[in-house]
């Protein structure tokens, strides 16, 4: 359905071509394309199905005459680890700065202890330190290109100047763009990663294919510009959710990751029969937390977003009916919410496998019985805080008026229950911070909306609100503060505090995108602990949007569209993160159905962690033999660990896949209207 263009496709085959020509890079000499990064550096880049060792003692011969070097740099990854065969890809680089200028052509050779590796000199095509979106720009909405190459032990200096040249595919004049450098702080080491990185702002551009040239570098992978890709980004990630329903049959023309209908037996330890809602995340287990803040995150931005109608047009059975995608993927979670209420009032806590942990080595509609297991406090408030909030919805009680009540009764019946117990733990870890302070708070104020009630009183300051004492809005807080949010200022007396935590998550972040090179809202507080994991760009967009959509600022929407951008190549390791893509995408994601079904790539519209502390593997089979791991704490930028293997810390989860569907459809509703100013590299804050 969604398949790389053709420059995309010309990229791959490019690096497929490098890979096949190192392929023997045993045998002496070999054969190796030498590729010109600026007029002092080139770079060899090697693929290979064997861990790969650094170059030792390398001397350089160009043209025959042996030429001394300034600078080797060398940086070396995993790229990819299949867990079905085991089979592994490793690739490094060698950057040699030499001091004589490099010409195209000049024959050159590399002699060191283990290898000679010999090659032309060629140009870079496309030039690996040229960040586009690979997906392509929303015309009329703020779109950057980034400057930079992280080498190993330094980064390519940016080029002398300051401007590239944008250069339109069908003939048009080029023209002169500015560059303006971004480096990154907030890492408590100096110097920081990402110093040598530089933001080029897009003005308004007509549809079309582009490319920019940087002097001395080269130029850049082709990109388009299109009205419609915020939608077609939408509709991924509602595709995206549409793979993870569960009891429903997936077929075309909705997908072509077909598979019958899934987990439709009788549920253990439920005197009532279970059926719909999400497979949670890469395994198949439904859980009532993060159930309740998916639904959250679809039904707030619903009801709060979009100032004419929410979208119907997200390419899903729903779609096309008049009604609200948005509402309906919710009510997909709301109906299932509401049957994992038990006799008591309380709610289990998730579905599992019945005999085993999970189902690794299945598709979802081979999977085995399923059973309920107990739940925490946190889980029941946490779904009686977002049924009082879709019972008082006026689109639910215009188009669904008996849902709307059922939710309401569940809710109270809930709530009821929920008074007579005190912080319960599960087995599981969801919604454990704040143990179920933050449900807790969050039910009773979308209970006083619900029963136009006075709000409750909550006394506590910030501090005590925010995740390791940093993040705001976080979880039950950010619902509870949302909900807070929409309550009268006057009603609200001490719960205020709580109200302006909407706001300060917009903050933090937008602090985050300014600290970052490369415009991604990477908490500043993760960078200084130096962790990283369960990172979506998207996730910190909804946050930024969340409190006032229409019209956001300036800066909050470059904010938003850089975080976009990010997960569609405008990174470091020009990276797509998020499947869907063909060869763009990742392929070996932690992904149940994915590992098992017969198709190679896997289903679309997955978002897949782009910042991580290192690769934990999980869902290999015992069998199989796991590759050395190469990120580790060898002082690699976080942003440079990425590696396409089942990567626990890059499982997303059904939380984030609504935050990010809530954001894309945000963007498509925004490009209906006419363009406004952007801001100017100029307007930027100084670093
Ligand atoms: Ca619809
Ligand atoms: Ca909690
Ligand atoms: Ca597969």
């Amino acid at each position: 359905m969604l398949h790389p263009s053709g420059p995309a496709k010309f990229f791959r085959c490019l690096l497929t071509l490098l890979a096949l020509s190192l392929s023997a890079c045993h045998s002496q000499p070999s054969q190796t394309p030498l590729v010109k990064l600026d007029s002092h550096h080139f770079q060899i880049h090697r693929v290979s199905t064997e861990p790969l060792e650094e170059l030792t003692e390398p001397r350089i011969f160009i043209d025959s005459q042996e030429t001394s070097f300034k600078n080797l740099s060398y940086i070396h990854h995993l790229r990819s680890f299949d867990p079905n065969t085991s089979a592994s890809q490793f690739e490094d680089f060698h950057t040699f700065e030499v001091a004589s200028e490099i010409e195209l052509g000049d024959r050159v050779e590399v002699r060191a202890d283990s290898v000679t590796l010999t090659g032309d000199i060629v140009r870079a095509n496309p030039h690996p330190g040229i960040h586009v979106d690979r997906i392509g720009y929303q015309q009329g909405q703020p779109g950057v290109i980034k400057l930079g190459l992280y080498l190993g032990q330094r980064e390519l200096p940016l080029p002398q100047g300051a401007a590239v040249k944008l250069i339109p595919v069908d003939g048009r004049a080029p023209q002169e763009l500015s560059w303006v450098r971004t480096p990154e702080r907030g890492y408590p080491y100096e110097p920081n990663p990402n110093q040598e990185v530089a933001t080029v702002v897009l003005p308004d551009l007509p549809e079309g294919q582009y490319r920019v040239e940087v002097p001395e570098w080269g130029v850049s992978e082709t990109f388009r510009v299109s009205p419609t890709a915020a939608l077609e980004s939408a509709q991924n990630y509602a595709l995206g959710l549409y793979h993870q329903r569960c009891g429903v049959e997936l077929k075309k023309p909705y997908t072509p990751w077909v598979r019958p209908a899934c987990h439709l037996g009788p549920v253990s330890g439920s005197s009532t029969a279970i059926s719909g809602g999400h497979h949670d995340a890469g395994d198949y287990g439904r859980y009532t937390h993060n159930s309740a803040l998916a639904s959250h995150a679809l039904l707030y931005a619903a009801e709060n977003w979009f100032p004419t109608s929410p979208p119907d047009n997200l390419g899903l059975p729903e779609s096309g009916d008049g009604l609200s995608d948005l509402h309906q993927i919710a009510l997909i979670e709301l109906d299932f919410l509401i049957q994992m209420q038990r006799p008591d009032g309380l709610f289990w806590g998730r579905i599992s496998p019945k005999e085993r942990a999970y189902e690794s080595d299945v598709t979802a509609d081979r999977a085995g019985p399923q059973r309920v297991r107990e739940g925490s406090s946190a889980a029941t408030a946490a779904a009686v805080a977002v049924l009082f909030e879709a019972s008082r919805s006026a689109y639910l009680h215009e188009h669904w008026p008996d849902r709307a009540k059922a939710f309401k009764h569940s809710a109270e019946r809930g709530w009821q229950a929920l008074e007579k117990v005190s912080f319960k733990k599960s087995d599981h870890h969801y919604g454990d911070v704040f143990e179920d302070r933050d449900e807790r708070l969050w039910a009773a104020l979308e209970r006083s909306l619900a029963m136009a009630e006075k709000p409750p009183e909550f006394e506590g300051d910030s501090n005590s609100l925010r995740h390791w004492g940093w993040w705001p809005a976080y979880e039950g807080y950010g619902g509870a503060a949302r909900a807070a949010a929409s309550i009268e200022k006057k009603a609200l007396g001490q719960t205020m505090v709580l109200s302006r935590e909407v706001e300060a998550a917009s903050l933090a972040w937008l602090e985050a995108h300014r600290a970052s090179a490369y415009g991604v809202s990477f908490p500043i507080a993760s960078k200084r602990h130096q962790s990283a994991g369960w990172f979506f760009p998207l996730d910190y967009s909804f946050d930024m949007i969340a409190p006032s959509p229409s019209p956001p600022s300036p800066e909050v929407l470059a904010a938003v569209c850089a975080n976009w951008a990010y997960e569609r190549g405008v990174n470091p390791l020009n990276q797509v993160f998020l499947t869907g893509y063909g060869e763009l995408s990742p392929r070996y994601l932690l992904h149940q159905q994915a590992i098992n079904d017969e198709f190679a790539l896997a289903p679309a519209g997955l978002p897949v962690g782009s910042m991580v502390t290192n690769i934990r593997f999980a869902n290999v089979p015992e069998n199989v033999e796991r590759p050395p791991l190469i990120p580790g704490p060898e002082g690699k930028p976080l942003d440079q660990r990425f590696s396409d293997s089942p990567n626990v810390l890059s499982e997303s989860t059904v939380v984030n896949q609504a935050r990010g569907l809530a954001v894309c459809a945000w963007l498509a509703s925004r490009a209906k209207e006419p363009s406004r100013s952007r801001v100017s590299p100029a307007q930027r804050e100084p670093r």
